[in-house]
């Protein structure tokens, strides 16, 4: 198998914390959307929105989109559950995770963290809003259940926890969270979940304080360094902004590296 990942991308470390944790063996392409290796024809032919992560099979087939990368991924295993019910929870979830958490929080983080935006705009202060309903809604979760959709932790935990965990990068206060956030510590013992581990936190204390998600890794989970965590590009401060045109039909599509996927949605030009 095969990963087309960027590494400060929360969208490309879900699919590397599920196949660390189901112990899968990887080749990782590493596609830095700031030197526009998206934006190749190479990369249309893989990925048409031009967004990582993209997974390759071995027989050369490829999946977009990281819940369905996730849902591909866990089928059959523990971190996808059988029952139908539970199973539209978890979809439930993914669809809110693109919805609220990554556009409340993942679109705004990267907007502030490149300086595109300062947190005063008003399209800041709206995402900030939508950012802190969803922190909000996530918490009212968390304060009766121990994981996202029944009583173990499934792709929905993984996904969630994905753009939660960057949440203090945009100014989120994540203590003002603590189910979300994890102070219930004895109930994380008991479900037999560990916190994140040290060494995955230590490469971003020097930009936030190290915060511990109740969203886990199970006991059994890879090592720090197998799971491969979000990363920060040097120049992911300072991005140049680019464009680049592709033609689908009579419509011209300007693309712009984003760590969003509306932002890659195209701005349609006759
Ligand atoms: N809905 C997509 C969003 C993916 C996405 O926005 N990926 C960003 C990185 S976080 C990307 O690769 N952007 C490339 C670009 O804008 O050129 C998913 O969940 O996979």
């Amino acid at each position: 198998m095969r990963l087309y990942d960027y590494v400060a991308s929360a969208n490309c470390y879900e699919a590397r914390l599920l196949l660390a944790q189901l112990g899968c063996d990887y080749e990782r392409v590493p596609i830095d959307i700031f030197s526009g290796d998206t934006l190749t024809d190479d990369f249309a032919a893989i990925n048409p929105t031009r967004s990582t992560p993209v997974l390759e099979t071995d027989d050369g087939r490829l999946l977009q989109e990281s819940n369905a990368i996730l849902w591909y991924l866990a089928d059959g295993s523990e971190y996808l559950p059988d029952d139908p019910f539970e199973r539209a929870h978890v979809l439930k979830w993914l669809i809110l995770e693109q919805s609220d958490v990554m556009y409340g929080i993942g679109g705004l983080r990267f907007r502030l963290l490149t300086g595109r935006w300062t947190p005063d705009e008003p399209a800041a202060v709206q995402r900030r809003e939508l950012g802190l309903d969803t922190l909000g809604m996530l918490e009212t979760h968390l304060q009766d259940a121990s994981f996202f959709v029944g009583d173990r932790y499934s792709i929905a935990d993984i996904s969630l926890y994905a753009y939660t965990h960057t949440a203090p990068d945009a100014g989120f206060e994540l203590d003002d969270y603590p189910a979300v956030t994890g102070v219930a510590a004895p109930r994380r013992a008991a479900a037999g979940i560990h916190e994140r581990p040290r060494a995955v936190s230590r490469e971003r204390a020097g930009r936030r304080r190290l915060v511990g998600l109740r969203l886990r890794l199970p006991a059994e989970g890879a090592s720090a360094e197998a799971l491969n965590p979000v990363g920060s590009p040097p120049n992911f401060r300072a991005p140049p902004h680019r464009t680049a045109r592709s033609w689908s039909g009579s419509r011209c599509y300007h693309w712009r590296s984003d760590c969003s996927s509306e932002f890659c949605t195209p701005s349609v030009q006759s």
